[in-house]
């Protein structure tokens, strides 16, 4: 045949990607045809990890279309997009949540059973990417997942770790860390695009020099670079035919730097290099809220957001794009100061590349970034020492030490000879070493600072940035977080779905204020009974599963206490294993019949980051008063203590759905807002926590019957530190708490060994940073309080209805239009 060939029409490539038909035997045909393209098998032969494979891409079709319209979109049109910029991403499984959005769960159960499959089992297959720590990765994907459904374009841009979160296994009652290989078995999931890929330098020095047109610039010459390749997730909306991307990036050697090496001769150092490279991206850091200052964590932030900056600015856009009006295009958020290095990037992007002046720059990039804080710790805020950013990145170095002398000169000409609140803005700082404030890089550079609940929000103007909050008192703002209702309801709680779907319609589940018209029901008995009905077989799907995963016997009657979270200090899991330490006490000491006591099973869930001793220690003795509690004939059927390990997004979605009671304890001023909180009570627990993070407005919206508050309060707690705070007054001046505390003091968890938990009782007693020991008689009123609301059945549902009905402001899709709204000013697409 001569001449060229034929270039498919625009119809035809449109056929190309046309879905799968979605009844049952579209997909089967197209599950079929997976199997044996795709995996390379036939069904009989299948393993059970080529079926999920194959369905997995089988879903993936459905939305393919739709995903690839929505990347061309993005470059035709002059729309703005959300550039979210996040170092984490806590995922969870994809595939139920993409057979959620695509509406495909029936034809797929029916479709996968007449190839005598189970849908229950390959989803089992599947490995959750946990590219996040904790709160703060969790609500990057579940931001991600309400802008799609809002039709809102948004690209996530963020670090594919080889390995997620470490899993957590128990030895003898202590944790041990094991790699999470999640890409193992293949990811179906990611779609790798190594021709975007993105090259990346560090190091090496900078230079002046006179440029063409006579005026002097400075260059950068880096000493070695890598490439970021990206790997795309779709990001589905719900049923609103909106995919967005999720663009995550890896890191790999540069075939320029081994060449060099190899053309050296030195093969074996060319492949240690690679390596080098690909340590990049090798591994999430698993602190949560305490960064570690580790130099490979800031190679990992500046190698996120330098590919991501360029992906958007030179590739989603085009190379010619006019930069002057690139804040028409997007509005890059900063996730935590995590990606904060991104600020002098962009300035070194449009100065040094670009060639624009540098005011013009800046006021560019200041009309490009925002930043979201998710901390009150002091502690948590990142600082680079200055050494290590220079010799990192010269430039950036330079950049940030030019915005600070500008940022200074103003601060100077509104406070004259104040040199005090000169040093306390400062972005540079001299005290303890000279280093690199991100937070106040990020406050200088951005739009808009905003906090993650109100209590935070207002404590973050008035105590971490208050110097920054009074020149600029229009930059500080609150967006309350949320949590996305397909998730952590729809998806997660099927039986509370239907019910609430059979009396008020599916609306909820893109506009959770519906859940108010449940109001009424709350009143009606019959409703309650069902709604009962719905927490039992949750609990009891629970005890399942902490039988068949964890080998737990536990009894579905006792009410469902739950504390899950990562273990820090300040959220004080040593108080809830003080409350029940005390409960074992009441009973063996014969103070309490077993029989006066309201049964409960206590649920704990969490990990320690592997380097926080003091968080270990107290993992080792949550398991050693399970242990001893369990094993009690005395207290079978009245107190049990589950502690599964490797609590995880998966976990969480069969977790929260059967709790009864939802523990948010923490020391009131440290829980920036929590999430989990937020969860629980979506699902229908009632809260028992301190007025601390979101805790103040789920207990307003819910009511203040229908929450059980206790603690200090913030305002109480800097008085009790400013007065010099003794744990040992608390202990000496309270019986129980002082016979909880000799308990596990003198062994009664340790096969009477006093050693082995002394570090744990002696840092409460003389140190108690978050002041456990002073909220404990307050906490052990409040569970009493829980105790008799419990034992009315009847009362106790008509408050978790309430729970349900009232929640509906923590849809992340509501967070997600408060961004909108306060900050970013985007629209949505049709
Ligand atoms: C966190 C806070 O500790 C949580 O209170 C908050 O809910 C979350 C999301 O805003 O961010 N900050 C952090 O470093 N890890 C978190 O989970």
């Amino acid at each position: 045949v001569k001449g060229p060939r034929s270039v498919p029409t625009h119809e035809r490539a449109l056929e190309a990607v046309r879905a799968p038909a979605a009844d049952v035997d579209g997909f089967v045909r197209e599950f079929l045809r997976e199997l044996n393209f795709g995996q390379g098998v036939s069904l009989a032969r299948a393993t059970v990890n080529d079926q999920y494979l194959a369905l997995a891409r089988t879903v993936r079709h459905y939305l393919m279309a739709r995903w690839l319209e929505a990347i061309a979109h993005q470059r035709r049109e002059p729309v703005k997009a959300v550039g979210y910029l996040s170092a984490e991403y806590l995922l969870g499984r994809q595939l139920d949540n993409a057979l959620l959005a695509a509406d495909l769960e029936g034809v797929v159960t029916d479709g996968l059973a007449q190839c005598g499959l189970s849908l229950d089992t390959l989803r089992e297959q599947e490995e959750e990417p946990g590219l996040g720590n904790g709160g703060l990765g969790r609500l990057a994907a579940c931001f991600i997942d309400s802008l799609a459904t809002l039709s809102v374009p948004c690209i996530g841009y963020g670090i594919r770790y080889e390995y997620g979160i470490f899993r957590q296994t128990f030895v003898d009652g202590r944790q041990v860390e094991q790699p999470d290989t999640w890409l193992a078995l293949g990811s179906p999931w990611e779609f790798p695009h190594p021709e975007s890929s993105q090259p990346v330098n560090f190091a090496g020095h900078t230079e002046t020099f006179v440029d063409d047109d006579g005026s002097e610039r400075t260059r950068w010459v880096p000493e070695w670079g890598v490439i970021g390749v990206p790997y795309n997730y779709m990001v589905p909306g719900y049923r609103n035919g909106r995919v967005n991307t999720l663009r995550l990036w890896s890191a790999q050697a540069t075939k320029a730097f081994d060449l060099s090496i190899f053309n050296g001769g030195d093969y074996v150092d060319a492949v240690r290099a690679q390596t080098f490279a690909e340590n990049i991206s090798k591994v999430l850091y698993p602190e949560d809220s305490t960064p570690q200052g580790k130099e490979l964590r800031l190679q990992q932030q500046y190698f996120f957001v330098a590919c991501s900056l360029a992906d958007f600015m030179f590739e989603v856009l085009d190379k010619d794009f006019d930069l002057t009006r690139l804040p028409e295009r997007i509005v890059f958020q900063l996730n935590d100061t995590h990606p904060v290095i991104a600020v002098p990037e962009m300035m070194r992007l449009l100065v040094d590349v670009k060639k624009l002046p540098w005011d013009q720059a800046w006021e560019i990039t200041r009309q490009c970034f925002n930043y979201t804080c998710h901390t009150l710790l002091p502690e948590a805020l990142e600082v680079w020492p200055v050494d290590l950013l220079r010799r990192l990145l010269p430039r950036h170095y330079e950049i940030i030490d030019r915005i600070n002398a500008e940022f200074l000169a103003d601060v100077r000409a509104r406070f004259p000879g104040d040199e005090m609140m000169v040093r306390r803005m400062s972005i540079i700082s001299d005290y303890p070493e000279r280093g690199v404030r991100m937070a106040h890089l990020a406050t200088v550079a951005s739009g808009r600072v905003n906090g993650v609940a109100e209590l935070h929000s207002q404590l973050l103007r008035d105590k971490v940035l208050p110097d920054f909050s009074r020149i600029w008192p229009e930059k500080f703002t609150n967006v309350t977080n949320g949590v996305t209702p397909r998730r952590f309801l729809r998806h997660a709680n099927p039986s509370l779905s239907g019910l609430i779907t059979e009396a008020i319609g599916d609306g909820w589940v893109t506009d959770l204020d519906k859940l108010q018209e449940l109001e009424p029901l709350a009143g009606d008995a019959s409703f309650r009974a069902r709604f009962r009905e719905v927490k039992r077989a949750n609990k009891s799907r629970l005890v399942n599963l902490l039988r068949e995963r964890d080998g737990y016997e536990l009894p579905v009657e006792p009410m469902l206490d739950v504390m899950v979270k990562r273990l820090h200090e300040y959220k004080r899991q040593s108080l809830k294993l003080l409350h029940i330490v005390t409960l074992y006490d009441r009973i063996a000491s014969g103070r309490v019949a077993a029989s006066q006591i309201q049964p409960r099973t206590f649920v704990f869930g969490a990990k320690a980051a592997p380097g926080y001793w003091m968080a270990k220690e107290t993992i080792h003795l949550i398991n050693a008063v399970a242990s001893t509690v369990n094993s009690d004939p005395a207290l079978e059927g009245v107190l049990h203590v589950a502690f599964p390990a490797n609590y995880n997004v998966t976990l969480a979605e069969t977790l929260i759905p059967a709790a009864d009671l939802s523990e948010q304890i923490s020391l009131a001023g440290k829980e920036a807002s929590g999430t989990g909180n937020m969860k629980f009570a979506l699902n229908g627990a009632l809260t028992i926590g301190t007025d601390d993070g979101a805790n103040v407005e789920i207990r307003r919206l819910v009511g203040e019957d229908n929450f059980f508050l206790f603690g200090l309060l913030e305002p109480e707690v800097a008085d009790l530190s400013a007065q010099g705070y003794v744990p040992s007054s608390f202990y000496e001046s309270d019986d129980e708490l002082k016979r909880a505390l000799d308990l596990i003091a003198a062994g009664a968890f340790s096969g009477g060994n006093p050693d082995t938990f002394a570090p744990v009782v002696s840092n409460l007693l003389h140190e108690d940073r978050f002041m456990a020991l002073a909220d404990y008689r307050a906490y052990l009123d409040a569970q009493a309080r829980v105790d008799a609301a419990y034992a009315d059945q009847d009362a106790w549902s008509r408050s978790a209805i309430l729970n349900v009905a009232r929640c509906g402001f923590f849809s992340s899709d509501r967070s997600m239009r408060d961004y909108i709204d306060r900050i970013w000013h985007t629209d949505p697409v049709s």
